[in-house]
Parts: C-alpha cells; structure tokens; sequence
C-alpha cells in the first residue's frame, strides 16, 4: 500500500476536473491518466460522494490515485439516445426526492426516482415541498403515500421552514443524503435552510408550468455543521431507469404481493385467468407497472452485453500491459 496517499472525498466532479474534501478543507484534484485508463466508462470515473485516495502535489492541488469501491450509487440512463450509465451520486445514505406541491407533483416520477434509489440501495424519503402554497395538502399525501411503497413522505415548506425538522432529525453526523428532483421543485432552498444560510443560488418557477430554470448547474456535497452531507444537484429533465426488474418489486410492494396470489406462478398480469394483481391493483399502478417493466427488462439485456464487452476490453487491456504498451 501506498502510505503517502491520502483519503479525501469528492464534492464536485466534471469532466476531467474535480475538488475534494480534505477534512474540512477543499482541494482542487486531477485525474490520473492510469484511472481514466481502467474506467471501464464514465460510470467508472470519480463523481460527487466518491471516496478516493488523492496525492498533494502542491498546496492547492491533488491528484486522485484510486477510486474506492462505491457503498451506494444513484444511477439512471444517462440523457439521450446512448445506453449509458449516469451515475448521479456515489456512498449516498439517503435520496432525498423532491417533488413541488404545484404543477410539479406527479406520482408516476415518484416511481421513477423510487426505483433509482431501490436499485442504488440508497434509503428514499418523499419529499413534498411547497406546502404553504397548497390547497389540497392532504389529497396530494394520501396520492404520495399510495405509491410510497412504505418511504416516508413529508410535507415540507422549504420557505417557511414548516416541516423542515423532520429533515433535520435524519441528517445524523456521517449521513449523506442528496436532493433530486425537477428543477424549481425547491432542492437549493430546502439546502439553504437546512444549512442555514443563503450561499446556493436558487431561481423563480414559470408560474404557467411551475418549471424552474436550472438554476444549479452542478451536483455538489456540502459538510454540514453536524457532520452530515448534502448533495445539491441540478433539476433533472428526465428520469431514465437504470434498474433491473428486482427494484421494481420493492416500487409497486402491492403488486408484488398480490402476484403471489395469481392462478399461474409466471403470470405477467396482462391476459391469464385468476390473476390477483388485476384484480385488486389500481388500473394507473399496472399500466405504470407494465411500462416500468419493460423499461427494466431492455435494461436488463443492455446490461448482460455491457458485462460481456467490458469483459473482453479488460482482456485486451492485460494483453496491452504485458506487451509493454
Ligand atoms: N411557495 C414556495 N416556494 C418555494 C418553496 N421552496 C422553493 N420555492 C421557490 O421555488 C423556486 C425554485 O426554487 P429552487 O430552490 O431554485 O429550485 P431547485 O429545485 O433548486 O431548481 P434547480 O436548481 O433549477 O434544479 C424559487 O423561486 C423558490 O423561492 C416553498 O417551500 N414554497
Ligand atoms: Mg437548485
Ligand atoms: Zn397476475
């Protein structure tokens, strides 16, 4: 082992630039051109919340050597046509899923975001944001609670400060948690309340739409006075699965229940006699269900030809590296 190294953390990664956490203090870090090399991928390179093992090479300056294994990763397809991974966040312990009270609230996203952080073994929390501006509160949390699948959901007003305590309370020393959600639904404010103070900029909503502007630009993890880490990120457009079918299960925990129940035990819950889950299930779960599934299952396929070339670009790499190159 390499004792002159040093374990820092990430707090704000681009490409081929990024800082780190040194105990309390920020660094800027460089890549090192053997770790771009072994990356089997973007996915493979440092991101916000990675540990990683740096060397100072001057006093504001570091060079990350290696990249430690992730706890938990928050991943989705990245945007666009590719098949790639994203991942948004790395060694995270709670997803903090932001979703406005206004033209923002949509439970078939909260699924979405759900089955990221099911997949990524990351703990999500519902978070219902803008609660001083809605007329309906209680309808809009029994909608969220039905697709909960047993996370929490908290009605919060980030600009009051209403609600924000139970935030707090699981922001213990050594958690991380990270805000997602569309842009405008509130990520910045609620991060600038629960580190209390105004540094994070934070933008209006178009009041036809309640969209934001994308007023972050960037994922970035802030220490906070206890000990704990957030992660601010900016809205994200769209929410493409990166999960396989198995996170879908613990997403639509009724569905999973009830399918145990159908006549025939590989029941796809579309057209066979005795199925339970079409049954009992409401319409809008199933059919978001079914689209979900299908989703996950071209995931699925993608994944097991990844693995497959990832395997014979590794092979060609050792047969580099034996020649010398
Ligand atoms: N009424 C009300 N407005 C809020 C609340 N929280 C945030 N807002 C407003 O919503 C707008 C968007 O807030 P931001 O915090 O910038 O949203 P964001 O999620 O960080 O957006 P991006 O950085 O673009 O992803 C701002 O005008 C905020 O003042 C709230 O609890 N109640
Ligand atoms: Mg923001
Ligand atoms: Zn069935």
């Amino acid at each position: 082992m390499d004792t002159s190294l040093i374990p820092a953390r990430v707090c704000f990664a681009s490409r081929g630039h990024a800082r780190v956490l040194i105990g309390g203090r920020e660094w800027d870090a460089l890549l090192t051109g053997h770790l771009e090399f072994l990356a089997a991928g973007p996915a493979g390179l440092p991101v916000t919340g990675d540990h990683v093992m740096v060397r100072p090479i001057d006093a504001a300056t570091v060079i990350i050597e290696q990249l430690s294994p992730r706890r938990t990763a928050l991943s989705r397809r990245a945007a666009g046509t590719r098949q790639e991974e994203q991942v948004l966040a790395a060694n995270v312990d709670l997803a903090f899923l932001v979703t406005g009270l206004d033209g923002d609230f949509n439970t078939r996203r909260m699924e979405r975001y759900l089955a990221l952080a099911h997949e990524g073994g990351v703990e999500p929390v519902l978070i219902l944001n803008k609660a001083d501006a809605c007329p309906v509160l209680a309808e809009r949390l029994a909608e969220a609670r039905s697709v909960a699948a047993g996370a929490p959901v908290l009605p919060v007003s980030a600009l009051t400060g209403a609600g924000c305590e139970a935030l707090e309370a699981l922001l213990a020393p050594g958690v991380t948690a990270v805000l997602l959600g569309s842009s405008g639904a509130g990520k910045s404010t609620l991060l600038n309340r629960l580190i209390g103070d105004e540094a994070h900029a934070t933008g209006p909503v178009r009041l036809s739409d309640s969209r934001g502007r994308h007023t972050t630009s960037h994922r970035e993890l802030i220490p906070l006075a206890n000990g704990a880490f957030l992660i601010d990120s900016p809205g994200l457009r769209e929410v493409q699965l990166w999960v396989g079918r198995a996170a879908l299960s613990a997403v639509f925990d009724e569905i999973a229940a009830w399918a145990s129940e159908c006549r025939f035990a590989d029941c796809s819950h579309t057209c066979e006699p005795g199925c339970a889950v079409r049954e009992h299930a409401s319409p809008e779960r199933l059919a978001s269900f079914h689209k979900l599934t299908r989703e996950a299952a071209r995931h699925e396929e993608t994944r097991s030809e990844k693995a497959r070339w990832r395997a014979i670009h590794k092979a060609q790499k050792q047969i580099y590296k034996w020649r010398g190159h």
